[in-house]
């Protein structure tokens, strides 16, 4: 006879504001400081499930843990089963909707579901997905950055092997995009590849434009160049772009994915496990990926995203951004460039004293 299923005890979420090492500008602001909702699950097995998520800003964190706490108490008793979960939570929330706040939170309650049962099964959760944990291959993600000013922390990421790199544009005008990208080319030389986000700042006219100025540049992407909800614009300014067009990382559930892929919107994607639906939604938008032959990278969450990364067929980048070492015991490593995934589960256990010092 098989064990029975372990069942929620309680869910419980506590916000926290980190500082960060690198605030990230971009073309609409600047993020100085790291709002997360930690999430933990409790389970009758002895074992609590963690996962984080990034709330964008300190106005959400408690809109989200008051989100997390009430699903949560209707979830109570219930089995620690994330397939089930998300069927129940888009039956809960077909009619309002689920985009946004309440997106956030059920996936971030996906992912506290995994880390349990990795917990209970000892083992990380790339292996319960059927793979292992391996390096996988990441950038340094920068916001708005000068080649000048810059220069030292640039040179570090070299340092650290990282063997990609992401700038922000968009928050000045084409000149300014130009003057820094190469720059920043000029410092990391023609073998590492270089990205730019333009964070949906452009319209598809003034996209087709700024690239083709920056294409002397070998630039690796483009990410976001025009609203994320503009997948025809995506697709415009793709078919025009010499360089690879990259988004994701604001589409929706693996809907979302299968309404852009249908568009042609981009030639890369990269999906926020906080956004596409946890692990559970992370797997049915890398099925589609492979189906697509798309390449595939990770937005934030580099901790949960290496663990899933090693078990996508397409996978192309991780983007590393640090929002949660602080709190974390084990924070992720860097090694000659790569991330490798560890457990068991998504491997994330809190620094209490941290989080007791960050808590809101
Ligand atoms: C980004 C989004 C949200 C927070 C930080 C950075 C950015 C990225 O779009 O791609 O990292
Ligand atoms: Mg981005």
């Amino acid at each position: 006879m098989s064990k029975p299923v372990p069942a929620i005890r309680s869910v419980k979420a506590r916000g926290v504001v980190v500082p960060l090492k690198r605030p990230v500008k971009n073309a609409f602001g600047i993020i100085d400081s790291g709002p997360l909702v930690l999430i933990d699950v409790e389970t009758d097995q002895g074992v609590t499930g963690h996962a984080y998520i990034f709330a964008y800003a300190r106005l959400t964190i408690r809109p989200l843990v008051h989100l997390i706490e009430e699903i949560g108490r209707e979830l109570t008793g219930q089995p620690v089963a994330p397939y089930d979960l998300m069927k129940a939570m888009d039956a809960k929330f077909r009619l309002l909707g689920w985009q946004g706040l309440v997106g956030m939170a059920v996936s971030g309650l996906d992912m506290a579901y995994w880390d349990a049962l990795g917990q209970i099964a000892g083992r990380p959760l790339a292996e319960l997905l059927g793979g292992a944990p391996r390096p996988v291959k990441a950038y340094d993600s920068y916001g708005v950055v000068d080649p000048v000013k810059d220069e030292k922390a640039l040179r570090h990421s070299l340092d650290q092997g990282f063997k990609g790199i992401k700038i922000k544009g968009g928050d000045g005008d084409a000149a300014n995009d130009e003057r820094v990208v190469s720059g920043v080319r000029a410092l990391l030389g023609d073998d590492i590849a270089l990205m730019i986000d333009f964070n949906q700042s452009l319209d598809p006219a003034e996209a087709t434009r700024r690239i083709d100025r920056l294409a002397p540049y070998d630039l690796h992407w483009i990410e976001e160049p025009v609203p994320q909800e503009n997948l025809l614009g995506h697709a415009k300014v793709r078919e025009m772009s010499p360089t690879p067009i990259q988004a994701g990382e604001n589409w929706w559930f693996p809907r979302g994915f299968a309404e852009a892929i249908a568009a042609e919107a981009s030639d890369f994607i990269m999906p926020d496990v906080m956004k596409c639906g946890g692990v559970t939604g992370w797997m049915q938008v890398a099925a589609q990926a492979e189906a697509a032959n798309i390449p595939t990278s990770s937005h934030l969450f580099a901790e949960t995203s290496a663990h899933l990364l090693a078990v996508t067929p397409t996978a192309h980048w991780l983007e590393f951004l640090d929002f949660a070492s602080i709190i974390l015991v084990h924070p992720a490593e860097i090694i000659d460039g790569t991330v490798t995934a560890r457990g068991p589960g998504l491997g994330l256990e809190w620094d209490e004293t941290a989080v007791a010092k960050y808590l809101v």
